[in-house]
């Protein structure tokens, strides 16, 4: 069964794929994946390489790139989540890549339900480098993550036995808002500010401006740079402008 599994993904276009045990799978903050999808035994972790559009000064080009590894991404998520249904005799529920996720304002910050890093290294995929990325062992940090549960029992994979990230902090020093000088922790707020501009805390921002404007004020900002690019933003969904600490890691690109 698991050799079906990882070679019916493979052929897919996944670059590598991993197996772990909903038991072995801890996240620090996240719910049970029991309370999620009751039954489930396993995590099936398939990573996709982004291509050079990750170096593009141009972020129009940087996030087609993204859009294009993420809607190639959803569509393994559905295959494989078929496959396992209609082949494999299992349930299956796939996992969002980035979104949507719980968005609350009462809270300081955003976890998914599910936390795809954890699942990756639980399945063999890589280790948590110093970018507070999972580094594939042969492929770096320039992957993304997706992953399927299943009520199936399969053999999960051996966790990687050599950390690949060789700490030499080029990340830490890249960083535009030295988001990453604390390790192990991500400063969200630094970093979604440089990484995604005109994303939801900008657009917060924006509107409580507006509330407190005259309407010769707020025609103004409807036509400000700003409006233009959060209506984008607004569609495209997570709409990045810095790659940094993911493009700029040398491990795998030797
Ligand atoms: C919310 C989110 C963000 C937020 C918060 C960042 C973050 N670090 O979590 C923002 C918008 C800022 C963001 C930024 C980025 N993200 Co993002 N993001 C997510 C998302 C949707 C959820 C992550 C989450 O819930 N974080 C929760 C908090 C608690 O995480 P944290 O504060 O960093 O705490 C972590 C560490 O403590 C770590 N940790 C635990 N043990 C150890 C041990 C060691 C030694 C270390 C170093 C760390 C460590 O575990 C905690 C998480 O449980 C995931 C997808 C998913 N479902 O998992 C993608 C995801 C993590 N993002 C990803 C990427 C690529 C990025 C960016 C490069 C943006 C871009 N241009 O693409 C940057 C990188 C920022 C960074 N270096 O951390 C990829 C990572 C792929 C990889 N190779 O690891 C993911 C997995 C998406 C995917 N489908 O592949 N992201």
């Amino acid at each position: 069964m698991k050799q079906r599994i990882k070679e019916y993904s493979l052929g897919l276009g996944l670059d590598d794929v991993g197996f772990a045990s909903v038991a072995g799978y801890h996240s620090p903050q996240g719910p049970e994946i029991e309370t999620l999808f009751p039954g489930a035994r396993s995590i099936v972790v398939g990573c996709v390489r982004e291509m050079s559009h990750v170096e593009s000064p141009n972020p129009q080009l940087a996030m087609n790139g993204r859009l294009d590894v993420q809607e190639f991404a959803r569509g393994i998520n559905y295959k494989l989540s078929r496959f396992i249904e209609n082949e494999c005799g299992g349930r299956a529920m796939s996992v969002p890549l980035s979104y949507p996720l719980n968005l609350d304002p009462a809270q300081t910050r955003t976890v998914a339900d599910i936390l795809l890093r954890h699942a990756a290294v639980a399945a063999g995929l890589g280790a948590f480098g110093r970018n507070n990325l999972v580094l594939h062992p042969r492929l770096g940090a320039r992957v993304l993550f997706l992953a399927v549960l299943t009520d199936l029992a399969i053999e999960p994979d051996e966790p990687v036995k050599e950390n690949p990230c060789t700490g030499c902090n080029i990340c830490v020093e890249t960083c535009p808002s030295r988001a990453l000088d604390v390790e192990g922790q991500t400063d969200f707020m630094k970093c979604i500010m440089a990484s995604q501009p005109y994303g939801l805390p900008k657009n917060v921002m924006y509107w409580l401006q507006w509330a407190g404007r005259t309407p010769d004020e707020q025609k103004k900002m409807v036509l400000s740079k700003d409006f233009f690019m959060m209506y984008q933003a607004g569609f495209i969904g997570f709409q990045y402008f810095c790659y940094k600490c993911y493009a700029g890691c040398p491990v795998g690109r030797e």
